[in-house]
């Protein structure tokens, strides 16, 4: 069976999952877009055959030719979307995040709730990565003892004119939020935001970089640095540091140069790169997933999870105060079968 799959959004991770889907993976087919921009639309649509571009994402979503959505539109828009996919009974895989505040993302639970079967998967595909899972392994087997500190670091090159200092923890932080209650398996119930001194490279408007502190229910006390005007390169980075040892993500470079006195090895130079092998294990497990009627991913209460994170990490960057997070009751839906 081909998984005839329907995309809404078409900026740079729209086309680079059109492009995955059509050209890489194998068991789906792009047949429909949409874009407020729609004649982007038109000029992705020139490369992908025997696509049909929608006015509305509403309208690619009831087509009967769309068997399941992938939405890759700006956050602020996922809630509607994936809300009208629950509502035609299709599958949606909607890019991180899920939605950019806790109650768009409570509104998205409850719809799937109410459909009584799940539905939404959202793209949090650092839990696909190679050295992400050997971490996640390390941890589990106890090969560090019981984890007590996480250093992460989630730098960007740069980040589009649009990027505001909210998106540093919503739109970037998130993936670290969702990686540590992945990773310890354990939810967040603090955080808070400090403010170091500012990259002048940064655009006025921009807050950056900000360093996101996190705390667990076991009291592991997680330091995020957030810079997006790093310049370098895409670098991102976990080290746990445990009752006897630590164990982090190692160099993503293959090769190591070594010549005049000097040992170098290439960074990534953006999520397309670094990333590029987890989103094609995300997504192809998604398309077969749908074609033997099974969703296995990131779910909605994830989503939900880490924007109840997010959404208070945000209002401690406005008070510089520690703001502590609680989760609604978990639906039954969401309990591991
Ligand atoms: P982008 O700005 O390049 O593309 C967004 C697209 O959505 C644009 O073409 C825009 O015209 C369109 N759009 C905006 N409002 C719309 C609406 N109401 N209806 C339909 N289309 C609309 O952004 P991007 O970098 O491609 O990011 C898109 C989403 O993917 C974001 O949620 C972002 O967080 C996520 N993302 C995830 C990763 C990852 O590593 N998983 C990487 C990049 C982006
Ligand atoms: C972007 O949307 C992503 O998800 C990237 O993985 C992240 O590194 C970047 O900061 C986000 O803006």
């Amino acid at each position: 069976m081909t998984v005839r799959i329907g995309v809404i959004g078409v900026g740079m991770i729209g086309q680079e999952h059109i492009r995955r889907v059509t050209h890489a993976l194998s068991g789906g087919r792009i047949v429909a877009l949409s874009d407020v921009d729609r004649g982007r639309a038109e000029k992705v649509a020139t490369s992908v055959p025997d696509v049909r571009v929608h006015a509305a994402g509403e309208d690619l979503i009831r087509s009967k030719d769309v068997d399941a959505v992938l939405i890759t539109s700006s956050g602020q828009t996922h809630e509607q979307y994936v809300l009208a996919s629950i509502a035609a009974g299709k599958p949606v895989f909607c890019e991180k995040p899920l939605a950019t505040t806790e109650d768009a993302c409570s509104h998205i639970v409850d719809a799937e709730v109410a459909a009584g079967r799940r539905l939404v998967q959202v793209g949090f595909m650092r839990r696909y990565d190679g050295a992400y899972r050997a971490l996640k392994e390390a941890v589990a087997a106890g090969r560090v003892g019981a984890p007590l500190l996480v250093h992460c670091a989630h730098r960007n090159p740069k980040v589009p004119d649009g990027y505001v200092t909210e998106m540093a923890i919503h739109d970037t932080a998130i993936h670290e939020i969702d990686v540590i209650r992945w990773l310890l398996d354990e939810e967040i119930i603090a955080t808070r935001v400090l403010r170091p001194r500012r990259n002048s490279r940064a655009s006025a408007h921009l807050l950056d970089p900000l360093v996101v502190m996190l705390e667990t229910e076991s009291a592991v006390l997680v330091d995020i640095e957030v810079s997006v005007n790093i310049g370098y390169g895409y670098d991102v980075r976990c080290e746990v540091s445990g009752e006897t040892g630590t164990v982090a993500l190692g160099e993503t470079s293959s090769v190591t140069l070594r010549v005049g006195g000097a040992s170098s090895g290439r960074i990534p130079t953006g999520w397309q790169e670094r990333f590029g092998r987890a989103y094609d294990i995300e997504i192809q497990e998604w398309i077969d997933g749908l074609a033997q009627g099974r969703l296995s991913g990131p779910n909605a209460w994830d989503g939900y999870a880490a924007a109840a994170v997010s959404d208070r990490a945000v209002r401690a960057l406005k008070t510089g105060e520690r703001a502590t997070v609680s989760l609604r009751e978990k639906p039954e839906l969401y309990e591991v079968r």
